[in-house]
This record gives structure tokens, sequence and C-alpha cells, in this order.
């Protein structure tokens, strides 16, 4: 009886391990079809960001990355989303579920404009 138990219970704990393994692998999977499917970059450079007006689907994730020598902020205007302060080369990513238009500027240099349209 006592033996029984203690094979039930390994048993179980292989199965479950394996159930754990399954999870992660399928679920590192998906995440990575997802970023390559719709990744689209902005760069900030000379104190503009480019290109301006980014058109993307919805679900895509953008990255700004500053190309600059000054730091710079990504803002939105709608308070959608907000960057820490980039230094040089330095990146903020921001994933659009819903369609729309994104207009953002730097808190930094609030002369420096875009905008993301989501379609
Ligand atoms: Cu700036």
């Amino acid at each position: 009886m006592k033996g029984k138990n203690v094979w039930v219970a390994s048993f179980a704990a292989v199965v479950m391990i394996a159930i754990v393994l399954l999870l992660a692998g399928s679920s590192s999977v998906t995440a990575n079809d997802q970023s390559s499917a719709a990744t689209s970059e902005v760069k900030i450079d000379n104190f503009s960001f480019g290109p301006q007006t980014l058109t993307v689907p919805v679900g895509a994730t953008v990255t700004w990355t500053n190309r600059d020598d000054i730091p710079h902020t990504s803002v939105s205007t709608d308070g959608v989303f907000k960057s820490k302060v980039m230094d040089t080369n330095e990146t903020f990513s921001y994933t659009f579920a819903k369609a729309g238009t994104y207009p953002y500027y730097c808190s930094i240099h609030p002369k420096m404009t875009g905008q993301v349209v989501v379609k």
C-alpha cells in the first residue's frame, strides 16, 4: 500500500513537470511569433522622430530608439503611453491594442512631435 502511494506520487510529479515544460514551450513560441509579426521602429535623431507619422496594424509594438546624443522622451499627447528619459541608444516600446491616431511629443523638447496611426 505504502509503496504504491510513492509510485503514484512520483508519476504525478513527472506528469506535472511535463505539462509545465509543454506550457512554457508553447507560450514562448507564441510570444516570438507575435513580436516578429508586427514590430515597427521610430528613430530619434537630430531632434526629430522618424518617420514622423508611422502607420502600423492593430497589435503592433512600436519601439523608439534614441540615436541622438541628447536625451529625449516619447510621451503620448493623450496620456496613452509615456517613456522614461532615453539616453543615447536607449529604447522604449509600446504595444498598440486599439485602432486610432496617437500623437506624441518629447517632454524635454515639446516642439519634437510625431504620431502613430494604428489601423
Ligand atoms: Cu527631446
